[in-house]
């Protein structure tokens, strides 16, 4: 059994892989400065005598070294970042930051202790709006956000590291994560969360263009199993894979499942398509299967159950 660290511990993915790993019997150290992590994510997590929550800014030079210093984790799991792609545009600096300065350190805290592997939130936003369908990991890689172009920064600085220092770095390029604890409060929250949220509150769901763009929709508590696969498994070496199900899902088809659990609901809104928004996403998903032995279980229709009616199964924690 493995000792792991995973900054972002708080957050939507981050909570999710904690509860897998704790329940796979590896020790887990929480990082989180709860800027957008809620403690409530881990009420799960605090009952178990395998994890221990640090709040702390791995922003912050040194901070997270120090940790690693004193906790000797075998890998560390960075989740930890600023996670909207609107953010990054209205604060470019506080994205340089938290998604760039951030994942340097994480480097260097490996780096300077010894730990063996590095697993990385990275995002399909590196592809940018890639004309190659479905996106393989050799893509051309063209940000049109920060966001984008910070993730891609990263990649590079924690492969380069890794290369060079003598440990192994997975980069997990995340299409369109949905499930359980995603916030939806902003309007530039997860699709999924927000729907899901109109049909809590019995109101219509709005619908940007004509309902025809696609995304590639990956439940979380299959990312958290890519994680672990990424952190844990013999043999793995340094390299970036699609986190993804090869499948694609429109606007139109989401809003449909959603309707269709009751009778009479008001019809979709439909506003004009947002500024930039692409119009199909659609990941590869072999390289993942090769590298990681990584498949996704969960198709969009059972992760939305599981996401409106709770798990089919009981989750260990
Ligand atoms: C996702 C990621 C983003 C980045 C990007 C890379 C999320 C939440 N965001 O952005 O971080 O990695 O992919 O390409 O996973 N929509 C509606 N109605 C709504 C909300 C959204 O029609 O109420 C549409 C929206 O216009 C878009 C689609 O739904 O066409 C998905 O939107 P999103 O915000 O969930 O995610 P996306 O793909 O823009």
């Amino acid at each position: 059994m493995a000792k792991i660290l995973v900054t972002g511990a708080a957050g939507f993915i981050g909570s999710h892989t904690s509860d897998l790993l704790l329940a796979e019997g590896h020790a887990v150290v929480g990082v989180d400065n709860f800027r957008t992590g809620r403690r409530e994510n881990l009420s799960a997590a605090l009952h178990s005598t395998g994890f221990t929550l640090h709040e702390l800014d791995v922003a912050v030079p040194g901070a997270l070294a120090k940790l690693v210093a004193a906790e000797q984790p075998d890998a560390i799991i960075h989740l930890a970042a600023l996670v909207s792609v609107q953010e990054s545009i209205a604060d470019p600096a506080l994205n340089f930051s938290l998604n760039v300065h951030a994942s340097q350190f994480v480097a260097e805290a490996a780096r300077l202790h010894g730990v063996n592997r590095v697993v990385f939130a990275s995002s399909a936003a590196i592809y940018g709006d890639a004309a190659e369908r479905p996106i393989r990991e050799s893509a051309e890689k063209r940000p049109v956000s920060p966001y984008g172009a910070a993730k891609l920064a990263a990649e590079a600085l924690l492969l380069g590291h890794g290369a060079c220092y003598g440990f192994t770095v997975r980069c997990q390029r995340y299409f369109n994560v949905f499930g359980p604890r995603q916030d939806p409060s902003s309007p530039y929250s997860g699709v999924i969360s927000i729907f899901a949220r109109c049909d809590r509150e019995g109101r219509p769901v709005t619908i940007y263009g004509d309902g025809r763009q696609t995304r590639d929709f990956i439940a979380v508590r299959d990312v958290a199993r890519a994680n672990l696969l990424a952190a844990t498994r013999p043999g793995v070496v340094s390299g970036a894979a699609n986190i993804c199900t090869g499948r694609a899902t429109s606007l139109l088809d989401l809003a449909g499942i959603f309707a269709a659990r009751h009778a009479g609901a008001a019809a979709p809104v439909h506003r004009p398509a947002r500024a930039g928004d692409i119009v199909h996403s659609l990941g590869d998903p072999a390289a993942a299967a090769a590298e990681l032995g990584f498949t996704a279980r969960m198709g969009v229709a059972e992760g939305l159950a599981e996401l409106i009616n709770g798990p089919a199964v009981p989750v260990l924690s």
